[in-house]
């Protein structure tokens, strides 16, 4: 390299310097770039999504912190129609990024794990098709996640469960099939748990009792199958192992639909905070247990069952509830 060479690279980079004050900031050319993947997109993001602009803090959707930087990416109910770019990698900074409600298709970007600080994730509602990217345990500090309402397909990968801040994980109704791994019990942090209107096969893991934090476990219309005591038992456990069961902090037991065998655990008619028990459409037998008086149960529904004898007296005194299917 000459001499004059390097003289002018020096100067084109201090001519660069000097324009780059007027220029669009990197996130902002990252959104353009996603954008330019888009077939229609509403006039308001179309109006506010000015290129000349340097900075994309004012744009339609867009978040930013002190330093400009892209933080939140909130595109709920836009009708966007198309594919979600693999540029969304560049936008390191961002913590939430929100798509739901549009249509969105293709599948849900791989590059997404390069936004290593996202804490909430929703794309839900869109028709996102394909699998559930295995590496996304990349994204370890992702506490929210829905893919909820897609065209998800294949299995749930274990990968999921080694995202240890995970708190709710919504991925129902999809065409996910396969089992729920034991591994699910890597999840100590998780609150909900909404698996239903899937493909979902095998029983659910007694390991789930080990999430001691759930407060909401949905998993109706899926194809599991097994003994609900074995699933009880766990349960029960959630967060207070106690001997007869009655601490836990389970507000509602959603498994309908299913193909569950057995009777339902008197321990079920004992645990104080269960709001909604839903266990309609099963294959379950023998009697309904007494329920304790101080329930807080407002919604049964045990209808579509196998269920004999009659419904307990104690039922009656449950105050609260407002809303019963047993046939
Ligand atoms: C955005 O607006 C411009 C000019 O009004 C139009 O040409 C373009 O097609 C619009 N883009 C989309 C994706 O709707
Ligand atoms: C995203 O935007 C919608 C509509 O403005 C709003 O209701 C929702 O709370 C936002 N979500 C997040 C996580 O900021
Ligand atoms: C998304 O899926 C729905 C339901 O199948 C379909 O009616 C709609 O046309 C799809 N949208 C796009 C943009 O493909
Ligand atoms: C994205 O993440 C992958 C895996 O961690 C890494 O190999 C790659 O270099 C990252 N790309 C960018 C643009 O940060
Ligand atoms: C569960 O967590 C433990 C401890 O963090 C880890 O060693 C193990 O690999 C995890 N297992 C799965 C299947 O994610
Ligand atoms: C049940 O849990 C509550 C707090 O959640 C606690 O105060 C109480 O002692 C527990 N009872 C039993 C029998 O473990
Ligand atoms: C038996 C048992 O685990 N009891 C615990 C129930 O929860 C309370 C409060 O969280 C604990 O103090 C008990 O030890």
């Amino acid at each position: 390299m000459s001499v004059i060479t390097l003289l002018l690279l020096i100067l084109c980079f201090f001519a660069l310097l000097l324009l780059s004050g007027s220029a669009l900031v990197s996130d902002g050319i990252t959104l353009l770039s996603l954008l330019s993947h888009w077939t229609f997109v509403p006039p308001i993001i179309n109006s506010t999504w000015n290129p000349s602009d340097s900075i994309p803090c004012s744009w339609v959707g867009v978040h930013c912190n002190h330093e400009h930087n892209v933080l939140s990416f909130n595109l709920t109910d836009h009708g966007i129609l198309g594919q979600f770019g693999p540029e969304i990698r560049q936008l390191h900074h961002l913590q939430t990024l929100v798509l739901a409600n549009n249509g969105f298709l293709g599948t849900v970007p791989s590059e997404l794990i390069n936004c290593s600080l996202l804490q909430l994730l929703d794309l839900s509602n869109n028709n996102f098709s394909g699998q559930i990217p295995y590496s996304f345990k990349k994204l370890q500090n992702l506490q929210y996640m829905s893919l909820s309402f897609n065209f998800l397909s294949g299995e749930i990968p274990d990968s999921l469960f080694q995202i240890p801040q995970l708190q709710e994980v919504n991925l129902h109704s999809n065409h996910l099939n396969g089992p729920i791994l034991t591994s699910i019990d890597n999840l100590t942090e998780l609150l909900r748990l909404d698996l239903h209107s899937n493909r979902l096969t095998g029983i659910i893991p007694s390991s789930i009792g080990n999430c001691m934090k759930l407060e909401d476990l949905v998993s109706n219309e899926n194809k599991l199958e097994g003994e609900l005591p074995l699933v009880m038992v766990n349960l029960k456990q959630l967060k207070n192992i106690s001997l007869l069961g009655i601490n836990s902090s389970l507000v509602k037991l959603d498994l309908t639909m299913n193909y569950f065998t057995g009777s339902i655990p008197s321990e079920v008619g004992r645990c104080e905070t269960l709001s909604m028990l839903i266990l309609s459409e099963n294959h379950l037998t023998g009697s309904l247990s007494e329920f304790a008086s101080n329930l807080n149960l407002k919604i049964m529904d045990v209808s579509k069952n196998r269920i004999s004898g009659t419904i307990p007296s104690s039922l009656e005194k449950c105050t609260n509830l407002i809303e019963k299917i047993c046939q």
